[in-house]
C-alpha cells in the first residue's frame, strides 16, 4: 500500500494535506518550556554550530540556518566556514550573524590537506567540510547544512558525542551527513584527510567519507543515532506520509535534500507566495510550508542585512521583479503540458491502480488526498 504513495505528485498531495502535519507558518516564539530558554547570546564559549558555504547561494542558505539558530536562543556560538569564492558583502553578513566567520581555502591549507586534494581533486568541497575538524578552541560542535533549517532550539545536541547523526532515509545503515556532532581534533581531521586521499568516496561527497571513517555508527552505539525530526528531509517525508503526520510536528530541523534548494526558488513578497524554479521538474519538490517558513526568515531578517553589505551594487535577492514576473508566465506556457488525464468515468479499483502506476493521477476524484486519507485512516485505526 505504502509503495503506492511516492507515485503522487507530492506537492500537491502536501498541499492537501490536513493542517495538523504542517508546520506553523510563523517564527516559533518562546512559551514552550520544552524549547527556547530566554535570549542571551552564546554564553557556552568553547560549544559551536558549524556551517559552510562555498558560494554566494550557499552563503544565503548559511545566513538564514543562523538566524534560525539566533531565533531560537542557543546558548552556542555560531561558525561559517566559507569557500574563497564567496563575495566580500556575503561575508560581511555571514560575520552580522555569526560570531566567526572563517575563510578555509584548502589549497592554503596543511600537507596532508594538500596531498588529499592532489590525490583527489574531485573532491575540493568535502575537504573543506572536513575542516570543520581544525576548529580545536572549541571542545565539541554541531555541524549542520546550509540547506538546513531549525524549527527549535537544538542545543541539546551538545550532550551527544562524536559521532552523532540521524539516519539517511535513502539508506538508513549509514547517516546523513547534513547535521552531526563532534570534536575538533587536529588529529582526528588529519586522520581523515589521509583516510579522504587513500579511500575518496563512495558517493563522491562527505557522507560517503564519514560513513567509512565512522564506520560502526550504525551498530556500536545507539546514543550516537539522533532522532529523525533532527535532520527531516523532504524525501522521508514523501516516501512514508503516514509517520510524517505522526510525528512530523515534532521536527527540529528541516533538510532541503535534493538537487533544487530553497534559494532556488524566488519570492513574491506582495503575495508572500514561493516561486517555482524554471529549471525544476517539479517546482514544489521541497514541502511548501518549510519552504515559505525559509523565504520569510530570509526576507525579514536576512535581505536588511543583504541590502545594507551590497549598497548600491545589485545583487541576487531571490525576490521575483516584474520582468521576472513575465519571463515566469512564459517558462509556464512553453513548458509542453502533461497529457490529459483521461475523462472521469466509473473505473475498477485494479484498473485505478495501473493508472496510478502509469502516472495518470486523479488528483481531482478518486485519487484525491481526502479519499487517500481516508484509505490511511482505515488502515491506521
Ligand atoms: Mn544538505
Amino acid at each position: 500500500m505504502w509503495s503506492l504513495i511516492p507515485v503522487l505528485n507530492c506537492a500537491q498531495l502536501l498541499r492537501l494535506c490536513p493542517s495538523q502535519c504542517k508546520p506553523p507558518v510563523v517564527r516559533i516564539t518562546t512559551g514552550d518550556p520544552r524549547a527556547d530558554s530566554p535570549p542571551q547570546r552564546s554564553t557556552m564559549s568553547d560549544e559551536a554550530f558549524v556551517t559552510l558555504a562555498t558560494n554566494d547561494s550557499y552563503a544565503r542558505g548559511a545566513m538564514v540556518l543562523g538566524q534560525s539558530l539566533r531565533n531560537h536562543n542557543t546558548t552556542k556560538k555560531l561558525v561559517a566556514l566559507v569557500g574563497p569564492h564567496v563575495a566580500e558583502p556575503c561575508r560581511g553578513t555571514l560575520r552580522s550573524i555569526f560570531d566567526e566567520v572563517c575563510v578555509v581555502d584548502v589549497m592554503d591549507s596543511g600537507d596532508t590537506a594538500h596531498l588529499a586534494l592532489m590525490k583527489r581533486p574531485d573532491l575540493g568541497v568535502t575537504f573543506t567540510k572536513l575542516h570543520c575538524w581544525t576548529l580545536t578552541h572549541y571542545s565539541k560542535c554541531v555541524f549542520m547544512d546550509a540547506d538546513t533549517l531549525v524549527l527549535s532550539n537544538i542545543d541539546e545536541l551538545f550532550e551527544r558525542e562524536e559521532l552523532s547523526a540521524a539516519p539517511d532515509p535513502g539508506w538508513p545503515d549509514c547517516f546523513n551527513s547534513g547535521v552531526f556532532v563532534f570534536r575538533p581534533s587536529d588529529e582526528t581531521h588529519e586522520k581523515l584527510l589521509a583516510f579522504c586521499g587513500e579511500n575518496g568516496s563512495f558517493d563522491g561527497g562527505d557522507q560517503g567519507v564519514l560513513n567509512s571513517f565512522f564506520d560502526t555508527w550504525a551498530t556500536a552505539d545507539i546514543s550516537k543515532h539522533l532522532p529523525f525530526i533532527y535532520n527531516l528531509s523532504s524525501i522521508a517525508i514523501y516516501s512514508y506520509l503516514p509517520a510524517f503526520k505522526q510525528y512530523g510536528h515534532d521536527a527540529k530541523v528541516v533538510h532541503f535534500l535534493g538537487k533544487v534548494k530553497p534559494w532556488n526558488y524566488s519570492y513574491d513578497a506582495q503575495k508572500g507566495e514561493v516561486r517555482g524554479h524554471s529549471t525544476s521538474p517539479d517546482p514544489c519538490q521541497l514541502h511548501p510550508d518549510y519552504l515559505l517558513m525559509w523565504w520569510q526568515l530570509y526576507t525579514e531578517s536576512v535581505l536588511p542585512l543583504l541590502q545594507h553589505a551590497y549598497g548600491d551594487t545589485p545583487f541576487n535577492s531571490g525576490f521575483v521583479q516584474e520582468s521576472q514576473n513575465a519571463k515566469l508566465h512564459e517558462d509556464v506556457q512553453e513548458r509542453p503540458q502533461p497529457s490529459a488525464p483521461p475523462p472521469p468515468q466509473k473505473v475498477s479499483s485494479e484498473e485505478r491502480k495501473q493508472r496510478w502506476e502509469a502516472g495518470q493521477i486523479d488528483y481531482m476524484g478518486d485519487d484525491s488526498f481526502a479519499n487517500i486519507e481516508r484509505k490511511l485512516d482505515s488502515f491506521l485505526k
